[in-house]
This record gives C-alpha cells, structure tokens and sequence, in this order.
C-alpha cells in the first residue's frame, strides 16, 4: 500500500519554510501531494499557475512530490486521492490554536489525520506575507526563499 500525505497552503510564494517542511515530508511518506488550495476570497501577488509551476521547480529534486491546486474542502482534495494523512509545519505555539481547531474539523469531516512537524528554528519567524512586505520595500529576503522564487518576486514587485 502507497503511503501519502498532503501538504496544503496559499503557497504565494512558496517560502523555505514552506520547502522544509515538503522535503521532511517527502522522506517519510511514498507520496506527497502539495495542495495550492484556491481561496477567491483572498486575492494573492502570485496566480495559481505561477505558484504551482514555482512549487513543482523547487520540489523536483525530491522525485515523490506531485502539485496540484484545489477549489473546496481540503477533505474532499483528500477523500478523492485516498491521502490519509495532512502534514502541516508548527512555527509557534500561536500557530497551534488555529491549526488545533483546523485539524479537529478535518478529522470530524471526514477521519482524515493531521500530522505536525516542529518548524526548523531558522524558519520560524517566517511567512509569505512578511516575505512580501519586506521584498517590497527593498529589503533582503534571499535566505528566506528559494533561488527561483526570488527572481520572479524581484521582478513582479518591481512591474507593480
Ligand atoms: N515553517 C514551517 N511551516 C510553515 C512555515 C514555516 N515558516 N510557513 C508555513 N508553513 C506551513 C504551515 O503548516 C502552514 O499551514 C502551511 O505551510 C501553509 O502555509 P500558507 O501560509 O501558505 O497557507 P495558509 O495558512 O493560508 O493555509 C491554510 C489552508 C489553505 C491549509 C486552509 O485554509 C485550508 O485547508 N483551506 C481549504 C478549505 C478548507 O478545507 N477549509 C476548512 C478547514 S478546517
């Protein structure tokens, strides 16, 4: 039996934090999908194309990583790929509060189990939209995301 699990997001941009907790993902399951889910209400910086192809960039090195974006319930995204598993990163304890109540409605949906992995220390200050922020006013975020996703933010903070 395939094991799989899902790491779902905005990814916009995927972060290293984001990659951390994908590639610690990839060595314990058969199958990772990452789930860019759609959220209409929640206009992004990147479109869904744009932050899956930057996504399956950075991930292919891993071999087991599949990117797919998602409208609706993240159950449903599960109950149609048979995942059993959610595998979500834990930055803070004031991470915890929201994700708690997250995981308890999924598993009460649909029995769907969420996982939680200890963010890497180096990332635990870190968000999209602080990446965001700080990019637009000029300042260095080269550590804090992949190669791939500081091109292309460099380049559409500097268009917008
Ligand atoms: N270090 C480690 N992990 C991190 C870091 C970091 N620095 N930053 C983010 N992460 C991990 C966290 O696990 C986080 O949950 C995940 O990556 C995604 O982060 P974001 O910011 O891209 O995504 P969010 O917080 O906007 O994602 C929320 C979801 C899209 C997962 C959630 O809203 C959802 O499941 N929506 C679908 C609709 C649904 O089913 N709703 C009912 C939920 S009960």
């Amino acid at each position: 039996q395939v094991r799989r699990a899902v790491c779902p997001g905005s990814f916009d941009p995927i972060t290293n934090g984001h990659l951390d907790i994908i590639s610690r993902a990839s060595r314990l399951y058969d199958e990772v999908y990452v789930a860019v889910m759609i959220n209409q209400a929640k206009k992004g910086l990147f479109e869904i194309e744009e932050r899956i192809d930057l996504i399956r960039r950075v991930t292919a090195e891993y071999g087991n990583v599949r990117v797919e974006a998602f409208h609706g319930l993240l159950v449903d995204f599960c109950k149609q790929r048979e995942i059993p598993a959610i595998v979500k990163g834990l930055r803070a304890v004031s991470d915890f509060d929201y994700e708690l109540q997250m995981a308890q409605m999924n598993n009460g949906l649909s029995g769907v189990e969420t996982l939680f992995i200890p963010t890497n220390p180096t990332y635990s200050f870190l968000s999209s939209s602080l990446v965001k922020e700080v990019a637009t006013w000029g300042g260095d975020v080269s550590h804090l995301v992949p190669a791939e996703v500081l091109g292309e933010l460099t380049e559409r903070l500097r268009k917008d």
